[in-house]
């Protein structure tokens, strides 16, 4: 569990790390490529909030298995806010300017995401639906959130 968290943390910290090889990438891209990631992470939590609504049959396998990528995916898209704000050349962000203004609510939104993925991948492993609705919920607070304040409807 410690490892799991830890793991985590390091990957949220290391947001805005990864500069030298972005380089070659246009702005554009970065719009791509953030919207790629978060796409991805929606695809694999939206089956896990329609269990925890009960809009479809609890499968704990197919939990366990969406909440441990999940729990890699959260790493994934903050690099794409990189040396913003991007212009995506046809309007095509949601990102608020405040993303930049306030990087480091920014980054502690993505780091406590980090941590509540990282516990939905293990209450995943109990293989119990009243557990991983609560965590499911958990999440989805920390997406809302963020949502809510760096994020065009
Ligand atoms: C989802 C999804 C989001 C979040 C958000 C939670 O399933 O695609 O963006 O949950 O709606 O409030």
């Amino acid at each position: 569990m410690r490892k799991l968290i830890a793991g985590g943390l390091v990957a949220a910290t290391a947001l805005v790390g990864a500069s030298g090889a972005l380089a070659q990438q246009k702005d554009e891209d970065f719009v791509k490529y953030r919207q790629g990631a978060f796409q991805t992470i929606a695809w694999h939590f939206g089956p896990l909030a329609g269990m925890a609504k009960g809009d479809i049959d609890f499968d704990a396998e197919l939990a366990q298995r969406n909440a441990e990528r999940l729990a890699q995916l959260a790493s994934m898209p903050w690099e794409g806010f990189e040396g913003g704000p991007h212009d995506a050349g046809d309007g095509h962000t949601h990102a608020k300017e405040a993303i930049w203004e306030e990087m480091d609510k920014f980054e502690g939104g993505a780091e406590k995401f980090q941590q509540e993925v990282d516990k939905l991948a293990e209450v995943a492993q109990q293989g119990e639906l009243g557990p991983l609705r609560q965590q499911v919920g958990a999440v989805g607070d920390t997406c809302k959130k963020c949502h809510d304040n760096f994020k065009e409807d």
